[in-house]
């Protein structure tokens, strides 16, 4: 065993922390500080800390797992249950063809597996049906940033700019739980004299911060940006010379603002038009500005034209690819930039490739060595893929996700799980998905395996082997590697992270998210590079190095659009976008809006951190948060059971009573399965170009449940 400390990063979020491991002589791991990294400088957040507790044998997988004739889950050897996989997907493919296999990635997934996995399903699958659950998390900001900007990186500049803005608009974030040691950009942020507004149906520890907190009703976000700009204009405030000189489109967008009258607008999201206007001189007095959005404006069945409306905002008041100002999506998972870069989603090829484009499908087809017309057309987004399970998808093989918590209408997903013919799931726990699989295969995990992931602000980072992984333990690039194989493809599926990722800069490069200038080795000397980062130094962009000194190799990009945008002309494009309602309006049956969302000591569906019991002793349980009002109305008192009632199914938690929600509105995080999953609510209505499903807001009732 390694006794030294090995610099990493950590395996949760996407700030990715860097952190330093250790192990220790008896077989456990100590995460200590790690002060070089910027984007965390030491600090952890209890996850991050708490993090080598799931690397234990007794909360992990240790064996394959194979389901024996009487339905058990037993341990199995490995050749078996590979065979047992090879057979299942294999017998789909005969029977059904191959788009009746699908296969199903996750955000989590390092660059190196991300690639491999969407060259798995292409090649040797020959499948389209293949998506992410990343198409749960940024997709709206990923669809709008490339209509309007021609490019999607979460972050367009590093975080560190952020406390040299002038105001920054966080909407629907609540990173003070979320991604808690990024909270210090925005401390200093107010220390350097700037303005935090933060927009959220909850008064969170984020709002707590803010200079302005604005409280809408959820889901109306579109209309609140749209009443933002048409007071822009109103009031004079739009910069003329760049709409003219670096924007196009305007006069459309222009014209559907003006529709959007700031009383008209206090109707729809209950913020009030001084609050507006506040907003709006706040934002526009600075030199600059930056707007952020999470997953409160994206999680809507409008989310692409919502986050299209905040980007509107900041092309017409000059807030965009100037420095110290622009848009920003706070991607949420560990590798959510890299993850949705190259080739785990429905329509895509590595470097943010589009599968449909013939030059594309040329170029990577040659570094595949297979013929471009072998290579399918895309497939079907995440819920949909889900929703087909057991009809057109007869198998599955899921790597790094736990819909049966974390997919919406989640018991309709869980019984679409079960009624396939067969089910494979890669998993470093025994999750709730996991629990209903055909077979199950234990995988290495962030401290026992090198990969590259790529933070939010578009940093690629290298995470590093820190401990030799426990004996009966492979990692998701041995799996491909032998499901290939037996599958009939010997070549093109190496188990070593580096070469995969030597492949991956061939594929990526010329593509929009080029990575073919990083190598492992300046990733392990230059604390990450960001992309696009060119192999030719001819690319280096003006300004990027000093003049005269022709560097050796591409510096990377932190900043980018600070001399055009990446449409073919240069320009950023406005959209125009008007109000529309969420997908299932309250009614009398079902009055109450639902919101969901995250609390800071679990991660996501829980796999993970429900097994560390520091995080358990913080955050025990589901709960529903909602108002005094609401609460008297139902007479629930603090810790009393609470049934949620929606079309899709009923959940029950307790009462967390508090007026720092809205009164027409509750709130439960989704981290729990079993009877407090908020999922068994939440509306799957999907957004028509980014189709992710409306997590954020559902019709309801609540229903008093008598106490045993
Ligand atoms: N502790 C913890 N940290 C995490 C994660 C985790 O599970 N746990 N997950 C990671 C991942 S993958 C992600 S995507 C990020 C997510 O990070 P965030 O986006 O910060 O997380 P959420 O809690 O989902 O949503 C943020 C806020 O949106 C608000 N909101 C709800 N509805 C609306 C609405 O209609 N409009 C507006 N403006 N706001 C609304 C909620 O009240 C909530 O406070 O966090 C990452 N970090
Ligand atoms: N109601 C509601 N639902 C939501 C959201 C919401 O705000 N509200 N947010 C959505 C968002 S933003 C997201 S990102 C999704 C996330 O939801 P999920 O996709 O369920 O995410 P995780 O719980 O992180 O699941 C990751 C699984 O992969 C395993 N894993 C970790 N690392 C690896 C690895 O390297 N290889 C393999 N094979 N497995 C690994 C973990 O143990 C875990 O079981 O949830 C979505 N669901
Ligand atoms: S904020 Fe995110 S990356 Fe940092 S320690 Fe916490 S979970 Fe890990
Ligand atoms: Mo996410």
């Amino acid at each position: 065993m390694q006794s030294t400390v090995t610099p990493t990063h950590c395996p949760y979020c996407a700030l990715q922390c860097g952190m330093n491991l250790t192990p220790a002589p008896d077989g456990t791991v100590e995460v200590s500080e790690r002060t070089d990294f910027p984007v965390n400088r030491g600090a952890l957040c209890g996850k991050g800390r708490t993090s080598a507790a799931v690397l234990a044998s007794n909360v992990r997988l240790t064996s394959p797992l194979v389901r024996d004739e009487g339905g058990t889950l037993v341990p199995a050897s490995w050749d078996e249950a590979l065979d047992r996989i090879a057979a299942g997907l294999g017998r789909t493919r005969a029977e059904y063809g191959p788009d009746a296999v699908g296969v199903f990635g996750g955000g989590g997934l390092t660059n190196e597996k991300a690639y491999t996995l969407g060259k798995f399903a292409r090649v040797v699958l020959g499948t389209s049906q293949i998506d992410y659950n990343g198409r749960f998390c940024m997709s709206s900001a990923a669809a709008a940033g490339i209509k309007a900007f021609g490019v999607d990186r979460g972050l367009p500049f590093p975080l560190e700019d952020i406390p040299k803005s002038g105001c920054v608009i966080l909407v629907g974030s609540n990173l003070a739980e979320t991604m808690p040691p990024s909270l210090r950009f925005f401390t200093e942020l107010k220390e350097n004299g700037g303005t935090l507004i933060v927009i959220d149906p909850r008064r969170t520890k984020t709002a707590e911060q803010a200079d302005l907190h604005l409280a809408p009703r959820p889901g109306t976000d579109l209309a609140l940006a749209l009443g933002l700009l048409h007071l822009v204009i109103a009031e004079g405030r739009v910069d003329e010379e760049y709409v003219r000189e670096r924007t196009a489109g305007w006069e459309d967008a222009r014209a559907a603002a003006m529709a959007h009258w700031p009383e008209y607008v206090e109707r729809i999201t209950g913020v009030s038009v001084p609050q507006l206007r506040e907003t709006v001189r706040l934002f526009c007095e600075p030199e600059s500005a930056m707007v952020l959005t999470a997953r409160g404006p994206e999680q809507q069945s409008k989310g692409t034209d919502t986050v299209g409306a905040w980007i509107n905002l900041c092309l017409a008041t000059g807030r965009a690819g100037r420095p110290l100002s622009g848009y920003g999506c706070l991607t949420g998972q560990g590798n959510g930039q890299g993850g949705r870069e190259h080739g785990q989603k429905a329509d895509q090829l590595p470097g943010y490739r589009k599968l449909d484009d013939p030059a594309a499908r040329a170029h990577v087809a040659e570094v595949w060595g297979v013929d471009p017309d072998s290579l399918p057309g895309p497939g079907r987004s995440a819920y949909e893929l889900l929703d087909a399970l057991g009809t057109d998808i007869r198998s599955l093989l899921l790597m790094a996700s736990n819909p049966v918590v974390s997919a919406p209408r989640a018991a309709h997903i869980e019984e679409r799980i079960r009624s396939l013919d067969f089910l494979a799931v890669c998993d470093v726990v025994l999750s709730e998905t996991a629990a209903l699989a055909d077979v199950v295969l234990p995988v290495t995990q962030w401290a026992e395996e090198t990969g590259t992931t790529t933070n939010l602000e578009g940093r690629v980072l290298l995470r590093r082997r820190a401990i030799t992984p426990p004996e009966g333990i492979r990692s998701d690039l041995e799996v491909m590697h032998e499901l290939a194989a037996r599958l009939g493809v010997e070549k093109g599926f190496p188990t070593d992270p580096e070469e995969v990722f030597e492949e991956l800069r061939r594929a990526s490069a010329g593509g929009a998210a080029d990575y073919s200038g990083i190598t492992y080795r300046r990733l392990a000397e230059e604390n990450g590079v960001f992309w696009p980062c060119p192999a030719e130094a001819a690319d280096v962009s003006e300004g990027a190095v000093p003049a005269g000194e022709a560097p050796a190799v591409h510096p990377g990009t932190p900043r980018l659009f600070l001399d055009r945008f990446a449409t073919p002309d240069g320009r950023a494009r406005f959209v125009p976008v008007s109000h529309r309602a969420i997908a299932e309006e309250p009614d009398d049956e079902y009055p109450v809006l639902l919101t969901t969302g995250r609390v800071v000591a679990q991660y996501q569906s829980g796999a993970q951190t429900r097994r560390v019991a520091e995080l358990n002793a913080a955050a025990p349980g589901p709960f529903v948060e909602l108002h005094p009002r609401l609460a008297a109305r139902l007479g629930a008192a603090e810790g009393d059971p609470v049934a949620v009632v929606s079309r899709r199914g009923r959940a029950v938690a307790p009462a967390r009573i508090t007026n720092a929600i809205r009164p027409d509105t509750v709130f439960m995080p989704f981290h729990w399965p079993g009877e407090g999953r908020a999922n068994t609510l939440t509306n799957p209505a999907l957004d028509p170009t980014s189709r992710m499903p409306e997590f954020k807001a559902c019709a309801v009732r609540l229903e008093a449940v008598s106490s045993p």
